[in-house]
């Protein structure tokens, strides 16, 4: 997978990625990810990349030329879109990441201060992501996580750990708590089905607490998880028991 970000800010796009999962990745070639500094395209002295916005009012517009330029210096590969992240964009999810990790390239656009000039999305723009209802101070940020999420679905990427099955959302739940050495720490025991190795109950008391959890934190979830009978059965207890204790 190939990522070629476009933004005034490319440093912000060395450290990050270099550390954990995707330094590996980049580490291994299963990744790339070209930082293109809009700057380097611009044709004036001052090397202006925003602009006062045409019909007034409140701050700055990033100029079209630089833009334009910096995407047409980008090689295209054969299945390849160009995104511009920004907050009137289609809301970022797991799913989306999954359809993204389809593909070879990704061409991020970051836009800085109020925006970029509505030309380069009509000219260019192939798709508009979010990645949720907070105000950021520009793309890089939400490129980044674009770039972390689907990076773990790259065949290869995730090798020795925890495959992308396992992982919070593959089923819709939230994760069970988890529990490491010391079996007591400052008073608080570890889960005494935890130590028992019986792991058809382990696995039983897991499942459970996915459940609660999710049906406490985030009800919204259990309406697309990915639920077995019992899970309904078990679900209709724990809802039961909530009803109860108000
Ligand atoms: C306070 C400025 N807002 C005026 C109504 C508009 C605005 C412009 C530019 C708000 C934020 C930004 C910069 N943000 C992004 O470019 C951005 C973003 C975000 O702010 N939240 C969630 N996802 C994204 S993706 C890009």
């Amino acid at each position: 997978m190939r990522f070629d970000v476009l933004t005034i800010f490319p440093a912000l796009f060395s450290h990050y990625p270099r550390e954990g999962v995707l330094g590996n990745a980049l580490e291994k070639g299963l990744i790339e990810i070209h930082a293109v500094n809009i700057r380097d395209f611009t044709l004036d002295p001052h090397r202006t990349t925003d602009d006062r916005p045409y019909g007034g009012g409140e701050g700055m517009v990033m100029k079209p030329e630089p833009i334009i330029n910096a995407l047409e210096s980008v090689e295209r590969l054969e299945r390849s879109t160009v995104v511009l992240l920004t907050p009137q964009g289609e809301r970022f999810d797991q799913a989306m990441a999954r359809e993204l990790a389809g593909l070879e390239q990704i061409i991020l656009v970051c836009g800085r201060y109020e925006g970029i000039d509505e030309r380069v999305r009509a000219l260019c723009i192939e798709r508009e992501i979010s990645i949720g209802d907070y105000v950021l101070s520009g793309g890089e940020l939400a490129a980044l996580v674009v770039i972390d999420a689907v990076s773990r679905l790259v065949p290869g990427v995730l090798g020795g750990e925890r495959s992308t099955e396992e992982e919070s959302f593959s089923d819709g739940l939230l994760e069970y708590p988890h529990y490491t050495r010391p079996r007591e720490f400052r008073g608080l025991r570890v889960p005494e089905v935890l130590l028992s190795g019986d792991h058809a109950r382990i696995r039983r008391w897991r499942r459970a607490e996915s459940l609660k959890r999710t049906l406490k934190r985030r009800p919204d979830l259990l309406e697309k998880a990915d639920l077995s009978p019992e899970d309904k059965v078990l679900l209709e207890q724990l809802r039961d028991q909530m009803q109860e204790s108000t």
